[in-house]
């Protein structure tokens, strides 16, 4: 069942076209290392998350998980800024002239979909070389530690008491799945934030991680900044959607969709790293 459904989240993706490369140059002020919220020239809203030690993965009883969970012990060694939102149709615009979403009509605060892994590093690579900073996509589990904001459960504000296509009202406070999103991506942060004040770590879209997927269980290793080093052919995606069934949007879910495709499933949100004894 679950290659079926690998092969269906497969079949949704298309094939992505390049686009150039941008002229754009320029540095913008950094956050200093202590600081708090922080918001860039785009308007895109970042929080510091701190360094840290938490379980990756999910307890063997957690309704709705997969194999690939194996509980283990993962040291995130740096604070690092992640984005409060996912980028959206507005941000996109702004960098790279076009919009390929194909919920439009969503409006430009709603999150960008239909962006390729490969297309995404195009428009970082656009914002860094107009900010002057290194912005770059989540791994994996700084993606899964962010959206726990230190909670244990399936969700970062409780437990999952619904699997299938129905009400969860942890989730349905949190965040945009096939119960309630009526068949559409939401403007970002229309449902509760997590303890760290990110938005729509469950739901909405799914989102890109900078992680090889290598298709293996995690096992009971602990790890410090862990990062598949394997140069792969699928990247992780991580979140579950607003088509999704109520187990997809588990923190410690995992899935995965070839770098060169798109679909309207699938956007992201940036990482900014603080360098320490840095401007950052
Ligand atoms: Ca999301
Ligand atoms: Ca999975």
């Amino acid at each position: 069942m679950k290659k079926m459904m690998l092969a269906v989240m497969a079949a949704l993706c298309l094939a992505a076209s390049p686009l150039a490369a941008g002229e754009l140059q320029g540095v913008e002020p950094a956050p200093g290392e202590a600081g708090g919220a922080y918001t860039n020239s785009l308007g895109m809203l970042f929080k510091p998350v701190p360094a840290g030690t938490f379980l990756m993965g999910s307890p063997g009883d957690e309704a709705g998980r997969d194999m690939d969970e194996s509980l283990h012990r993962v040291t995130i060694s740096q604070r690092f800024y992640i984005q409060a939102t996912e980028v959206t149709q507005g941000q996109w615009q702004a960098v790279m002239g076009s919009n390929p979403s194909r919920f439009t009509l969503c409006g430009p605060d709603c999150p960008v979909e239909t962006v390729s892994w490969d297309e995404v590093q195009l428009f970082i690579n656009r914002l860094n070389l107009r900010t002057g900073q290194n912005y770059r996509l989540p791994t994996e589990a700084e993606f899964e530690y962010a959206a726990r904001a230190g909670a244990s459960t399936a969700f970062g504000n409780g437990g999952i008491t619904e699997t299938a296509c129905d009400y969860d009202p942890v989730l349905d406070a949190m965040g945009w799945y096939c119960y309630n999103a009526g068949e559409t991506t939401h403007p970002v942060a229309g449902k509760l934030a997590n303890g760290w004040g990110l938005y729509d770590m469950h739901g909405n879209v799914w989102e890109w991680c900078a992680d090889a997927w290598d298709g293996s269980d995690y096992g009971a290793v602990p790890a410090t900044d862990p990062v598949s080093p394997t140069p792969g052919e699928n990247r992780v995606i991580r979140g579950g959607s607003w088509e999704n069934d109520a187990w997809f949007t588990r923190a410690a879910n995992r899935d995965w969709c070839k770098p060169f495709y798109r679909n309207d499933l699938v956007g992201f949100r940036l990482v900014l790293p603080i360098i320490k004894g840095g401007t950052r």
